[in-house]
């Protein structure tokens, strides 16, 4: 009998500190040896001119989540698991939103039960809390808290959704008594319901003017404010999907105020801009622009370009899809009826568990604007660290073997044909890709090889996590 299931030999392994030519050998399906010329294996695969990096974690996603009357999201646990394994991941952590009144473990029970057999990679959930009533924050967010849901979301803006301030100072003081970590997503509320309003009253109604019902001093200052609630209340925060220099800022700032501040961006601030959301069709309907639609918007090339001083100098740690895909071409999507009355009912979110990865390697790591040790800290180990995901995020010895063989010489250009998503678009259509995952692997067996699905819906699990820590 060999000494290990399946040796991958030759390759160049990275990790968020080093990169270095090494063999990895996996038993059991966690990586049991790290060294040189190791070859008593049943399996041997040859990553010659290859990287072997952790599988990418995604810890912000959306799947199967309700979006409003009529809205139906694009993937479901399937098809959403299946795209983010081709695009390189092996962990996605979607969100189990609670609807008003709703106990959250009856909300848990029904996503557990879509994910359930569903997912070709591991998953955890992170609980949208919607109502933070006595019992959800007395007694219900600690049980689970205590159970492995050790992270949740909050949001200032949304009907339905949006927080205030004392419910919020609510949150983050369950927050610090059971150790949980909440993300904030950082808009103001009533400034975008009053823009809004004043845009539509001028016939401002074309899904372009959803970038103008939310300018960057929205989210700024709702950045500030999280913070500061954080502040007073002691304990750590993620701001979640910045997309501009004024709320890098502030995340800035109070890092070096000593606060705990994480700070996540995504690919859609890095390329995209509001100027995407002018898209004119050849109906003159004027709705190209909504596949773009998503919140915080795009902004524009200043911004893009504070995100990436954001992410070289640590400010943001976390870099996320926010995958929240809808379809464009269909009234359960972004050409929903009412949409085309007013931006304000296009659904809110694009598709891109599948291209995060591809997108931050090619314009980050191959272009040079950061380092390959930063791209395997800001995808993988940084997530699994901050969200207490023990024994994934990285290439060590006794670590799961959630492993994404790279090409970093792989040249394409992002297309929908070429995706495996349940949205009929890819906001990213055309941008030129250098490097690319060629094979991932979910503890110690391909999900994707070749171009080929070789794993099998049920195989990725549910993983209950620890306490979140901070990013080493
Ligand atoms: N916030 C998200 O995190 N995702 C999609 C839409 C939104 O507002
Ligand atoms: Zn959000
Ligand atoms: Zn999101």
């Amino acid at each position: 009998m060999a000494a290990f299931d399946t040796v991958i030999r030759n390759g160049t392994v990275a990790t968020a500190s080093d990169t270095f030519k090494a063999d990895v050998a996996i038993k059991k399906g966690r990586i049991v040896a790290i060294g040189e010329a190791i070859t008593d294996a049943d399996e041997t695969v040859d990553a010659s001119g290859l990287l072997v990096l952790p599988g990418g974690i995604d810890s912000h996603v959306h799947i199967s989540q309700p979006s409003g009357p009529g809205i139906v999201m694009a993937d479901d646990f399937e098809s959403a698991t299946r795209a983010a394994a081709f695009g390189g991941n092996t962990f996605v952590m979607p969100y189990c939103l609670q609807e008003k009144g709703q106990p959250l473990r009856a909300a848990l029970k029904d996503y557990h039960a879509l994910a359930d057999q569903a997912c070709y990679v591991d998953h955890s959930f992170h609980l949208i809390i919607a109502d933070p009533s006595d019992a959800v924050l007395g007694q219900e967010l600690p049980a689970l808290v205590a159970d492995g849901y050790s992270s949740l979301k909050i949001f200032m803006t949304y009907e339905g959704l949006a927080l205030s301030d004392y419910e919020i100072l609510g949150v983050l003081q369950v927050a610090r008594e059971t150790g949980a970590l909440v993300q904030i997503h950082a808009e103001n509320y009533d400034a975008i319901r009053f823009l809004t309003d004043r845009l539509e009253r001028a016939g401002k109604t074309a899904p372009y003017y959803h970038g103008k019902s939310r300018p960057i001093a929205v989210e700024r200052e709702a950045t500030h404010r999280a913070i500061s609630l954080a502040e007073l209340i002691d304990v750590p925060i993620v701001i979640v999907h910045v997309s501009n220099r004024e709320a890098m800022e502030e995340i800035r700032r109070a890092q070096a105020r000593g606060l705990k501040i994480h700070g996540e961006t995504c690919p859609q601030y890095l390329v995209l801009t509001e100027e995407d959301m002018q898209d004119i069709n050849k109906d003159g309907l004027n709705m190209e622009g909504a596949k773009y639609v998503c919140s915080p918007p795009p902004r524009d090339k200043a911004s893009q370009e504070a995100c990436w001083e954001g992410l070289q100098r640590g400010v943001f740690s976390l870099f996320s899809s926010d995958h929240c895909p809808f379809r464009y071409d269909d009234e359960a999507g972004k050409l929903t009826p009412k949409g085309r009355t007013s931006f304000r009912w296009v659904p809110n979110g694009i598709p891109g568990v599948e291209t995060r990865l591809p997108i931050l390697f090619s314009e980050g790591v191959s272009k040079g604007r950061i380092t390959l040790n930063q791209f395997v800290a800001l995808t993988a180990t940084n997530h699994a660290k901050t969200y207490g995901l023990k024994g994934k995020g990285s290439i060590a010895i006794g670590y799961d073997a959630d492993i994404a063989l790279w090409d970093p010489q792989k040249t394409a250009k992002i297309s929908q044909s070429g995706l495996h998503h349940g949205s009929d678009y890819t906001p990213y259509e055309g941008i030129e890709i250098s490097g690319w995952p060629v094979a991932t692997m979910l503890r110690g067996k391909f999900v994707v090889r070749d171009g080929q699905l070789t794993g099998a819906k049920g195989e990725g699990r549910y993983v209950t996590r620890g306490k979140p820590g901070a990013v080493a």
